[in-house]
């Protein structure tokens, strides 16, 4: 197999690639990543002289170095690249358009183009919008996505689904929790508290820190993608979930307790707009159909993450003083430095 994956220098994407030079060692990937601010090479540092892994650098919105980037050998594509974080897409949607909905609709006509054989698109519970306190997001439940992040999710899903329908494209869709764990960028709230609880700044909870995420070990979303790839049906939508519902306050405290330090450090500040209140999975059907199932719940999830950050503080210390610095400046109204 020669795997093209997209995004493959970003948090889930690399873990990803980590996990099938364990798990599919003879497979042949291609890494096709722009290195936005998100992209880190470093996050796959040490592969660079596995001759079953490439890297190009391209961005999945330009056509003429996608074609460039995409050799005749590849067989199938696993499409993570996108630009991930809301608060970002509150700020300035423009790059979300591009990278999330023209992107994707350039990576489908491509694989049309070579015939490829299999293409997973890599989606998020967001589309589905806001629970209230019952219920679970499942594969049916309407889309009605409330962040222009989800909005852009939620059309690329459809362009999916329309090159299924139209061009009988052998495309499959996934739709994941919040994920956690090693190499996730320290803007997402659970290396965010981290990093600053082990800095002794504040940490910044929206509103009243009783909105409710499901989380996910990144590792087991990432080994969901790898059943969808290669059992998933054409055209089907599996929804994967790690059963781990909380509220942002309860992860807080969690992470507080874990480093010793003091619930002092929380600070509430202004909630996000259009902040969506609960999100649960229903992932009953990729247990039934691909053998999906988490392999580790929240506790022992969030302790590895901690002593992952709390050992590789250069790797966040490193993105803490360079570019990122300013988009905190500016969100957060408080300096880095
Ligand atoms: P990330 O922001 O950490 O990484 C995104 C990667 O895509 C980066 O390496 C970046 O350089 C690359 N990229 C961005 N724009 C690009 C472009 N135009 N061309 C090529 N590469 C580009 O994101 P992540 O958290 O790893 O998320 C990966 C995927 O999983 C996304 O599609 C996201 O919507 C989805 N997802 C994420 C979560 C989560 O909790 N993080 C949950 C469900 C689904
Ligand atoms: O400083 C913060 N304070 C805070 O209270 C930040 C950054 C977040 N939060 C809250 C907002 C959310 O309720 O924590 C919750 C999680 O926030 P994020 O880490 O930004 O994740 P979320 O908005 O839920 O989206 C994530 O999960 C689904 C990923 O970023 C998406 O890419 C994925 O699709």
């Amino acid at each position: 197999m020669r795997l093209m994956v997209t995004g493959g220098a970003g948090f889930i994407g690399s873990n990803f690639i980590r996990l099938l030079r364990r798990e599919r060692p003879d497979w042949r990937i291609l890494n096709v990543d722009a290195l936005t601010y998100a992209g880190n090479l470093e996050n796959l540092a040490g592969l660079e002289r596995d001759p079953n892994y490439d890297f190009v650098r391209a961005d999945v919105a330009d056509p003429a170095g996608l074609r460039a980037a995409l050799d005749d050998e590849v067989d199938a594509i696993v499409h993570f690249a996108a630009e991930s974080h809301v608060d970002r897409s509150i700020e300035d949607a423009s790059a979300f358009l591009r990278t999330n909905v023209i992107g994707t609709q350039v990576l489908l006509d491509l694989a049309r183009e070579r015939g490829l054989g299999r293409f997973v698109h890599v989606s998020t519970d967001e589309v589905y919008g806001s629970l209230g306190a019952e219920g679970l997001f499942r594969e049916d439940t309407p889309l009605a996505p409330n962040s222009p992040y989800s909005a852009s999710k939620a059309s690329s899903d459809l362009l999916v689904r329309a090159a299924v329908e139209t061009h009988g494209l052998d495309a499959v869709i996934t739709r994941c929790s919040n994920n956690y764990g090693p190499y996730q960028f320290p803007e997402k709230l659970i290396p965010l508290m981290i990093a600053n609880a082990l800095e002794d700044r504040k940490l910044p909870v929206y509103g009243s820190g009783l909105n409710v995420r499901d989380w996910i070990w990144v590792e087991d979303h990432c080994r969901g993608v790898l059943l969808a790839l290669e059992k998933g049906k054409k055209g089907e939508v599996y929804n994967f979930g790690g059963r781990s519902e909380m509220t942002n306050i309860a992860v807080v405290e969690a992470i507080l307790a874990q480093l010793g330090k003091p619930s002092s450090l929380i600070t509430h500040v202004e909630d996000r707009k259009g902040h969506d209140l609960r999100y649960a999975i229903d992932c009953g059907k990729a247990e039934r159909e691909l053998g999906f199932g988490r392999s580790i719940g929240f506790e022992e999830g969030l302790a590895r993450t901690i002593a992952w950050y709390r050992d590789h503080e250069d790797w966040w210390r490193r993105i803490r003083s360079g570019a990122y610095r300013d988009y905190y400046a500016r969100h957060y109204g408080e300096d880095l430095a």
